[in-house]
Order: C-alpha cells, then sequence, then structure tokens
C-alpha cells in the first residue's frame, strides 16, 4: 500500500465552505490561545470577539482545532465552546498533529500547526496574540512557531513573540530564515504586552494594501512566511519595564518546578496573569481582536491583489 495523500484529514466549517465557493478573504485563528492561553471565561469570550472582528471587516473567520480525527478548518460556536473547557483538550504543535488525529483526541492548534493547516487549504493569513520564539536561557527550546513561518507562505499577524521569551534572538532566528518582520505603523518591533520592545523591524508598513504587495512579491520569488507585527492598542499597553520582574519571578518558578517543553508558555502567562491581577490578560485580549481586524484588512487585500490581471 502507498500512503494516500488524498484529503480525508481535513473537514471545513459550513461558512468557511460558503466562504470558498464565493472566493472571499479568510483569516484563519488558532485555538491554544483559548484552551491554554487565557483564563476562564475570557478565553471563549475572547474568542468569539476575534471572529466577529474579521467578520466586521469583511473576511471570514476559519477558527482551527481537531476533533474526531480531523483537522476542522471553521469551528462551529458549539464546537468552539469545547475547546473553552474540556480538560482533555490536547495542546497540538506540528509534532503532535498526527498522534491527536489517530487517537481522534480533541486538539487545539498553536500557530505553528494553524498555520501549517491553513497552508494546505489555501488560506494565507493567519491572526494570533504573540508567536512562541526562543526561550530565555534555554536556547535550544525554539517554538515551532519559527520553523512553520520559514516553511509556509502564511502571513501571521501578532503582537510580536511573547514577552516571556528572548525577543533578539527570536528575531536573528526569523532573520537567518528569510522571514521578513514588517511593524504596522511602528518602527519597532512590539513587546507583546508593551508596544515596543527596542529592536528595529525590517520595515514599518501603514496599510494592509502594502502588506499584501510584499507578501505577493515574498511569494513570488519562493519566500514563504511574513510576520506583521502589531502594536497592543496604547489605552491597555504596558510599559516594556513594568512586567518584567513578574516575567523573571513566572521564569524562575517554571524552573524550579521543572516545567518543561509544551507546558513552559501556558505556565507563563497563567502566572504573569494571576501575578498582575488579570491586567496581562486585559492586554492580551485586546491585542487579539485587534489583530484579528487588521488580519481581515490584510486578507481583503490579498484577495484583490490576487483578481487583478
Ligand atoms: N498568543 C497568545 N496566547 C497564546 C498563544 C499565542 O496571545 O497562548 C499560543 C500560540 O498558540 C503559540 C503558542 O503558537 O502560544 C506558543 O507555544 P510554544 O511556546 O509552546 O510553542
Ligand atoms: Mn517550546
Amino acid at each position: 500500500m502507498g500512503f494516500s495523500t488524498k484529503n480525508t484529514y481535513f473537514r471545513f466549517g459550513p461558512h468557511v465552505k460558503e466562504a470558498r465557493a464565493r472566493h472571499q478573504p479568510i483569516v484563519a485563528l488558532e485555538t491554544v490561545v483559548v484552551a491554554f492561553g487565557l483564563p476562564q471565561p475570557a478565553n471563549l469570550q475572547v474568542a468569539h470577539e476575534m471572529e466577529e472582528a474579521v467578520r466586521a471587516e469583511g473576511a471570514v473567520p476559519a477558527t482551527i482545532g481537531l476533533l474526531d480525527g480531523q483537522v476542522v478548518i471553521g469551528l462551529t460556536p458549539a464546537e468552539l465552546e469545547r475547546f473553552a473547557g474540556d480538560e482533555h483538550v490536547r495542546k497540538v504543535s506540528r509534532r503532535d498533529l498526527p498522534i491527536v488525529l489517530a487517537r481522534r483526541q480533541i486538539g487545539a492548534t498553536t500557530v505553528a500547526a494553524t498555520a501549517w493547516a491553513a497552508a494546505r487549504v489555501g488560506i494565507r493569513v493567519v491572526a494570533t496574540g504573540g508567536i512562541g520564539g526562543v526561550h530565555r536561557g534555554a536556547p535550544f527550546d525554539v517554538s515551532n512557531d519559527l520553523p512553520t513561518l520559514a516553511t509556509e507562505p502564511v502571513v501571521v499577524v501578532c503582537s510580536g513573540a511573547k514577552a516571556i521569551l528572548d525577543l533578539q534572538a527570536t528575531r536573528e532566528w526569523l532573520e537567518t530564515y528569510g522571514v521578513p518582520i514588517l511593524g504596522w505603523g511602528t518602527e519597532t518591533l512590539p513587546a507583546f504586552y508593551s508596544a515596543s520592545s527596542g529592536l528595529p523591524v525590517d520595515a514599518r508598513v501603514d496599510s494592509a494594501e502594502e502588506i499584501a504587495r510584499i507578501a505577493g512579491i515574498h511569494w513570488a520569488l519562493g519566500g514563504k512566511g511574513i510576520l506583521v507585527t502589531v502594536p497592543p492598542p496604547a489605552p491597555v499597553a504596558v510599559p516594556l519595564d513594568r512586567l518584567e520582574g513578574v516575567v523573571r519571578e513566572a521564569l524562575e518558578e517554571a524552573e524550579r518546578r521543572g516545567i518543561r517543553g509544551w507546558a513552559v508558555t501556558p505556565f507563563l502567562l497563567a502566572r504573569v496573569a494571576e501575578r498582575t491581577g488579570g491586567e496581562s490578560v486585559q492586554v492580551n485580549h485586546a491585542l487579539l481582536v485587534e489583530n484579528a481586524r487588521i488580519a481581515a484588512r490584510i486578507a481583503r487585500a490579498l484577495e484583490a491583489l490576487s483578481q487583478e490581471p
């Protein structure tokens, strides 16, 4: 027997099926942030608000997750709810895909697994909060989000990499693998909770149309991922040094408790949320919705560009 490449491993939600038939712009959204990145009940609320933000900009949201042995592209509201409160949900990065599919478990997709799935079905834009990256003090711990950006032709809209990471090393990694980093109305890389890390982006961009043009050329030249970084909304953003103490304490605690692998990021986010009395959750919430909105505008601009003669 051969291993068939005929794809029975994907299933489209009804709204995404319709959007594809009508050539409407689509934005892929991840589910790890719902299952592991935010506390209840904010998680489900944010997931809905992200979908609404995409719709308000004239695009269609495709929230992605694994159910019953398939990658679902466009979870229904009832399906999405399962990701917000089921203790059996697994965090799925690319290495976990075949395992969770074979076992027909419920799996929330990271940025890596979401971007990978999006690329398989021709969706070119993904929105998230902060991507994974190179961990501080553990340069061998590199999120699969980075190599996925190096191999999949997608625009990932985020507020930089999470502040718990080594941002300079993350930036260098992306440079090595040819991933352009664009700043939405900014010259410097945002730092998730904060407007700026002080590190430069590769180019400041001020419109979705310009991003679409850059992406179109990148792909025509054989390039793959592009990172669009959006500063967190000003009213909720916190100064860079404000949360640094809390982040350091959380990192030390993770080390002391021997937290490793996939569990590191959810642990750190939860600790920072606790120690800031929910302030970090408020910023995370606002930036996720904003990033979804901008991703929708980029998806629309890409769709318009693809229709040019
Ligand atoms: N953005 C957020 N919160 C999150 C994430 C992104 O605002 O929790 C998730 C994404 O799914 C991303 C993952 O892929 O964190 C990174 O995890 P790791 O460092 O284990 O690769
Ligand atoms: Mn890791």
